[in-house]
């Protein structure tokens, strides 16, 4: 099921380790020109293009686009008492950890009187997509809105689907985990269309644009997020799940083949590498990992994610090897199960579980962490949600006089060498008065 690659007794560069484990070919080209087609329709036609999309890939019509008030308040008091207090406990830890993570102001005197500060500023209006093809995801209303909320966000809209099954509604537990949190301000649409009706705006639905959309979504999600990349900000693509795990002999066989199963099954594209020192112990997850496949609940679809060219077990010579493989690949989830694991050696990574007992579903629902990471190998450059990703930094420049007059020649040295002369004599004009005393009655 899970094909093996063996690079042993081979020298391979980055690029080379890269290759050898193909991301899921996703028809990316194609995504992004119906992504563009269906944002722009919604740019220009608004509700009427976001109801003929919501008949074509919902099978929903008719339906309240704006959720109204009541169906946020029946969807809280008809939620589990179990699955309420999950979410309760889950919104409690992401909101701790974020909480703690959002980065302080900073205050650097260059020189007497010569202040820049950076602070931290929260963007004003966003719009949070929470899917809900393949599986419905409560979870990812509270990675999505717990961060904006920390962040000081003054105004958060929230997206996602209609249901069919529902009527047309929002699933109900997304709509109750958003009451919870108190976001009052939800829409049920799905897709590219609805990552464009966030950033342009539906005025005869109330909706107003928004400054940044975040969210994971499927292909045509994350090609609209690129359409409309520029109007707004987004974050990085969480796509279609990664889990890398790096094992030696140590290892529990039966834990990593539940760790890759457990990521398998949000889709077929998703990617379960297992890159191991260890022969044996390649052998001994295959073992584990045909009866749990064959068992599991979305047997059909984790088939499919492992036999997929994009899943492997890559076998290595040795830990470094490992660790260069998983530093090329950049994989969203990246577990160690390692007698002596060193999470500093590994630097490409949505985020890393250390230890056996830290593996990705904890930190998909309860860690205090974030699921939302960057899929794909954007994990290179980019981050998961957080705060930060609704804050800017902004820089606030306060010179006084003297300490303006200690870089004065140095400026106007500059703005000639650049030929922009009026820029140094801006600062001059400063001094005008000093260097030709006007008289004086
Ligand atoms: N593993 C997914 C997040 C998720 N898992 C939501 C379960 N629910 C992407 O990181
Ligand atoms: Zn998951």
């Amino acid at each position: 099921m899970l094909r093996t690659i063996d690079l042993r007794g081979r020298a391979l560069t980055p690029a080379e380790l890269l290759s050898a484990v193909p991301r899921a070919t996703a028809a990316r080209e194609e995504a992004l020109a119906t992504a563009e087609r269906l944002v722009d329709d919604v740019a220009t036609r608004g509700e009427g293009a976001l109801r003929e999309q919501a008949a074509q890939f919902d099978g929903a019509s008719e339906h309240d686009i704006r959720v109204p008030r009541e169906h946020l308040d029946d969807a809280v008091a008809q939620l589990d008492p179990a699955v309420r207090a999950a979410l309760l406990e889950a919104i409690s830890r992401v909101r701790e950890a974020s909480a703690a993570q959002v980065p302080p102001a900073i205050v650097t005197r260059l020189a007497p009187g010569a202040i820049v500060r950076q602070r931290w500023q929260p963007v004003r209006r966003v719009g949070l997509y929470v899917p809900g093809g393949k599986a419905v995801y409560p979870s990812s209303v509270v990675m999505n809105v717990v961060p904006a909320q920390v962040a000081g966000v003054g105004e958060i809209a929230l997206a996602s689907p209609p249901q069919r099954q529902f009527g047309g509604r929002v699933h109900p537990v997304i709509l109750a985990a958003a009451s919870l949190l108190g976001i009052h301000e939800v829409y049920a649409m799905g897709g590219a269309g609805a990552i464009g009706a966030l950033a342009h705006g539906v005025p005869s639905i109330g909706l107003a644009p928004v400054d940044v959309v975040t969210g994971p979504g499927n292909n045509f999600v994350a090609a609209a997020k690129r359409v409309v990349g520029g109007l707004v900000g987004t974050d990085s693509e969480a796509g279609a799940t990664e889990i890398l795990i790096v094992a030696d002999e140590s290892a529990d066989a039966d834990l990593v083949a539940a760790d890759l199963i457990s990521q398998a099954e949000h889709d077929e594209q998703a990617s379960a590498v297992l890159v191991t020192t260890s022969a044996d112990l390649a052998d001994r997850v295959r073992e584990r990992l045909a009866p749990r496949a064959a068992q599991t609940h979305h047997a059909a679809r984790v088939a499919a994610a492992l036999s997929g060219t994009q899943s492997a077990i890559v076998l290595v010579d040795d830990l470094p090897t490992a660790t260069a493989f998983s530093n090329a690949y950049a994989p969203e989830h990246l577990e160690l199960h390692l007698v002596d694991p060193n999470p500093d050696a590994f630097v490409h990574a949505g985020a890393i579980f250390v230890g056996a007992d830290s593996p990705v579903s904890l930190g998909d629902y309860l860690a205090g962490s974030n699921h939302v990471l960057p899929t794909g190998g954007q994990a290179r450059y980019a981050a998961g949600l957080s705060a930060a990703t609704f804050l800017r930094p902004q820089q606030i420049i306060e010179y006084d006089r003297s300490a303006l007059a200690e870089v004065r020649d140095a400026i106007v040295t500059l703005a000639d060498a650049e030929a922009l002369p009026a820029h140094g004599e801006a600062v001059l004009a400063r001094f005008a008065a000093e260097q030709a005393p006007q008289p004086t009655d």
